[in-house]
């Protein structure tokens, strides 16, 4: 369940928060597969509850009503549609399988499939579910729960979301019913949402009842889904990520707190030669890593202080060090932009979500901010797939907050957070020749638009990152690109 089975060449996993179907299988035709992204997480695809009281947040997702896929992003057809052009253009889907729970007691009940529920019954006519199916006695868990009672956390409502209990037979099948469903239609895994609030040992069962990968869509035979679970642990509660690691992959939560601390200058980057569980991180097999993801970008999930796309500088060179760090499995957010923490991507009057505009630049417009697109996003990918199968050598850094590395021979990389110059004869460990560097610009009819790097027989080359530049990171490598 560790591995998330990319195409050979491919990584980095980037979740494209509340996108349609159609724009995704769009995206991966135009896009994601030619510069050589691996997965994409996608938001819930059954049915959610509609919360036009909130004006559409982007929560009501969050709110399952039942199993059928049709949501804002898109219906059961599109949703294949989607999974065969992705998947034919090298790039899997992952589901965010919402599990937990169903909807809470919101003031409206029809869903997007138009199921609806009866909430004082524990009714749930669209899968079907009733009282039986939840957890018994009724209980919401409080903030104390967190630090002291297992047992609540997974038995009493989350943020009172009506709690199912996956020990029910009944339950269980449902939910492996569903992610069948999704698996037979091409999927490749599941970022399993609210793990802390499972019973490992639920989630064991059902793991293991699900389906091999569909060899149609291209797996090899007898693969498993990926399987990452969302669990979040800064240490020091009653549910550890390390109850999780036996059965799948766990979001690594510290990587995003560690490396924004870091990047905003808390921290000295010198501090990142010994990176990786060295610094309480899960292991390497175990980890899905992010700086920010849905929640935390917006200060929920008990998130904040963690960096994303509003400020920008500090933000590519965070996610620069994850990609070009052979630590963990990447994961990057491409989101829509917001001022409100609760309000929903861009729709119209009728709550229609509006699909991203492509600007000549290859930007995205309609408030979308699709930091996949940035040229420091997407130049990290093909470094990091360059780079593949190789490890880290030739640390160097300043005794500050200057670092530089190589991957094996492939790739090098170097990075200057402290407020003067870094301007330095460095180890690139690349072949002798001239290379883009491909944060400052594209290489165009084999012209470099950005600043270039001459690197001698020896392997040496003049490194400079002026303080005052655009971006802090400069990055060469032996692919086309570059
Ligand atoms: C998650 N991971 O464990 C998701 O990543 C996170 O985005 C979800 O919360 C949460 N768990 C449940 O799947 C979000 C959002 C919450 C929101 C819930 C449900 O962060 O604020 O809660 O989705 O939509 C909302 C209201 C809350 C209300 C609740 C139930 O904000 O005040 O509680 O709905 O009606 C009474
Ligand atoms: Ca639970």
């Amino acid at each position: 369940y560790k591995n998330p089975h990319y195409e050979n060449g491919r990584s980095v996993n980037v979740h494209l928060f509340e996108w349609k179907w159609d724009d995704i299988a769009d995206e991966c035709e135009r896009f994601l597969g030619p510069r050589g992204y691996g997965g994409i997480q996608i938001s819930p695809p059954n049915e959610n509850v509609v919360l036009w009281t909130y004006n559409r947040p982007w929560w009501e997702r969050y709110q399952p009503m039942s199993y059928k896929l049709v949501t804002r992003s898109g219906n059961e057809h599109q949703f294949a549609d989607m999974l065969r052009r992705c998947n034919a253009a090298g790039v899997r889907i992952y589901v965010d399988a919402v599990i937990n729970h169903m909807t809470g007691e919101p003031p409206e009940n029809v869903g997007t499939a138009g199921s609806t529920a009866v909430f004082g019954e524990w009714y749930y006519p669209g899968v079907p579910y009733t009282r039986d199916h939840f957890n018994w006695p009724h209980c919401v868990i409080d903030g104390m729960d967190y630090v002291n009672n297992a047992f609540r956390v997974r038995n009493c409502e989350l943020v009172g979301l009506k709690d199912l209990n996956q020990t029910d037979e009944h339950v269980r099948n449902m939910i492996v019913d569903f992610m069948n469903k999704l698996i037979d239609l091409g999927v490749a895994g599941f970022r399993i949402d609210a793990a802390k609030h499972m019973w490992p040992e639920d989630l064991r069962i059902i793991y293991n009842r699900l389906h091999n990968l569909n060899t149609d869509h291209g797996f090899p035979e007898n693969a498993r889904p990926y399987i990452y679970q969302e669990v979040i642990d800064y240490g020091g509660e009653a549910v550890s990520r390390d109850e999780y690691t036996p059965i799948g992959a766990v979001t690594e939560f510290k990587v995003g707190m560690e490396l924004s601390n870091a990047f905003r200058g808390n921290n000295q980057l010198k501090w990142l030669e010994s990176w990786g569980p060295q610094w309480g991180l899960l292991a390497h097999e175990d980890a899905l890593i992010f700086i920010d993801n849905h929640d935390n970008e917006r200060g929920h999930g008990g998130g904040g202080g963690i960096l994303t796309y509003k400020e920008p500088r500090p933000y590519k060179a965070a996610i620069a060090f994850l990609l070009a760090h052979p630590y963990g499995e990447p994961q990057i957010m491409s989101s829509f932009g917001f001022v409100d923490s609760e309000v929903g991507p861009p729709m119209d009057a009728q709550g229609n979500i509006i699909s991203p505009s492509i600007n000549s630049d290859g930007s995205c417009g309609n408030g979308w901010i699709c930091q996949h697109r940035w040229r420091q996003i997407y130049a990290m990918v093909a470094f990091r797939n360059v780079a593949s199968g190789t490890g880290l050598n030739n640390w160097w850094d300043n005794g500050s907050n200057q670092i530089a590395f190589c991957r094996g021979s492939n790739a090098f990389i170097a990075i200057n957070n402290d407020y003067w110059d870094l301007n330095q004869n460095l180890q690139t460990c690349l072949p002798a020749g001239t290379y883009c560097d491909v944060i400052s610009g594209d290489k165009v009819n084999n012209t470099c638009q950005g600043k270039s790097v001459t690197v001698g027989s020896d392997g040496r080359a003049n490194i400079f990152v002026g303080a005052t530049e655009y971006d802090i990171v400069l990055a060469i490598h032996v692919g086309p690109e570059s």
